[in-house]
């Protein structure tokens, strides 16, 4: 036998090699550039979002501070929150594309600094996504997760924000260096990239400007004809106007209807039939829907002034808050409270009729709410009692 002195060799273990990236333009100056206006459109996304939450959750010593005016107040804001919103996921998905193949460095921790570095990013693009994503979802009336999507896309979006300004300040030194196409940092940058990084640039606007343009129509009524990707269109339901939640959603059949009071709670507590409510002084108010999904338009509601109904019940006017309750069996806007701000406005109407014709059950028949400057959700529909507090 001979001995064997040559055949395959035992196997090497073949060093890890992390991926190379040729591809250019994954540098700071595009990273600085996306990311200006990225952060741009998340700091006017998370500072609309907060008014819209604290129109919708008042802690107490703002509860009786926030205006009534200008009637479309919360129509601009909430427009402007969710096509800011939507901007947002072509930036960020631009700004990613750039910075991804830092996900690859190697070793993948250098020290503790680099390690709470590339943690504080992790958290910065999983909040980021995740704040894009529930609300586009959102806005889509898709929920598939288990969570509740108004208090989970406000606690993630204050994680977003606290990320974002790490971010910022961590990267304060490249940013700067790299602010302008003259910044000392880009000189030392191949001058071929310039060209393809304004291309790159360009598209990332025309992209962000196409999404809002095909959107933004929902709440920009003169642009709705051009809304195309807008989940929802100005004018389209019943009486020229959207519903988000139905009659036959909420539980509430027009079968029920015939025995309807509005019964009024307060020091001097009343009840009213349909009949009797459509013979009072009747008011006329043009107000807008603004739901929180981003889609507002205005309409021409008439019907019993709120202010005079509480007055009635002996309220105090300017001063007593109101409870309404609506005959919907159950959903999370079945109750809704009005500070007095509200409850005393001239325009915040117990509305019958809608566009010149009786509400249409879909849109709160019998009566429903409708007040100045405050988000859909609070235009309870379906109304049944009210309550002085
Ligand atoms: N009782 C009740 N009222 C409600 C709702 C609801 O779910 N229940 N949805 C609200 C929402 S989210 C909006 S945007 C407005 C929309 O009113 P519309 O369907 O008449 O357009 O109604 C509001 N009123
Ligand atoms: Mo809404």
């Amino acid at each position: 036998m001979t001995p064997r002195t040559s055949g395959p060799r035992p196997p090497v273990r073949p060093e890890f090699r992390p991926p190379s990236f040729t591809g250019r333009l994954h540098d700071a100056r595009t990273a600085t550039a996306v990311g200006r206006w990225l952060g741009a459109a998340f700091a006017v996304c998370f500072l609309t979002g907060l008014v819209s939450h604290y129109l919708q959750h008042p802690p107490d010593w703002l509860a009786g501070r926030l205006p009534a005016r200008p009637v479309w107040g919360y129509r601009l804001t909430q427009g402007v929150h969710v096509s800011t919103g939507i901007a947002a996921i072509v930036l960020l998905l631009v700004k990613l594309w750039t910075v991804y193949p830092r996900l690859f460095v190697w070793p993948p921790v250098r020290s503790v600094r680099h390690a709470l570095e590339r943690l504080s990013v992790a958290v910065l693009v999983a909040s980021a996504v995740f704040e894009v994503l529930t609300g586009l979802l959102n806005i889509a009336q898709w929920y598939p997760w288990p969570f509740a999507f108004v208090p989970a896309h406000f606690a993630v979006a204050w994680v977003a924000a606290g990320a974002i300004l790490l971010h910022i300040a961590v990267k304060a030194p490249e940013i700067a260096a790299h602010w302008g196409r003259r910044s000392p940092g880009t000189r030392s940058l191949p001058a071929a990239d310039a060209v393809d990084r304004r291309s790159l640039l360009l598209g990332t606007a025309a992209a962000a400007g196409a999404v809002t343009l095909t959107t933004v129509g929902q709440s920009l009524t003169p642009l709705k004809t051009l809304d195309l990707l807008a989940p929802r269109h100005p004018d389209h339901g019943p009486q020229g106007l959207p519903v988000n939640r139905t009659a036959a959603a909420a539980g509430v059949s027009a079968a029920g209807l015939g025995a309807w009071r509005l019964e009024v709670a307060g020091p001097r507590p009343y009840t009213l039939t349909l009949d009797e409510l459509r013979a009072m002084p009747q008011t006329a108010a043009a107000l807008p829907i603004a739901c929180v999904e981003g889609w507002s338009v205005q309409a021409h509601w008439a019907g019993l002034r709120v202010r005079d109904l509480v007055e009635r019940a002996g309220g105090r006017p300017g001063t007593a808050a109101l409870r309404v309750t609506s005959l919907e069996v159950s959903g999370s806007y079945r109750v809704m409270e009005m500070g007095p701000q509200y409850a005393d406005d001239p325009l915040t109407l117990l509305a019958l009729t809608l566009n010149g014709s009786a509400l249409s059950l879909d849109h709160g028949f019998p009566a429903r709410i409708i007040a100045p400057n405050r988000p859909g959700v609070l235009q309870t529909k379906w109304v049944h009692r009210l309550e002085v507090l």
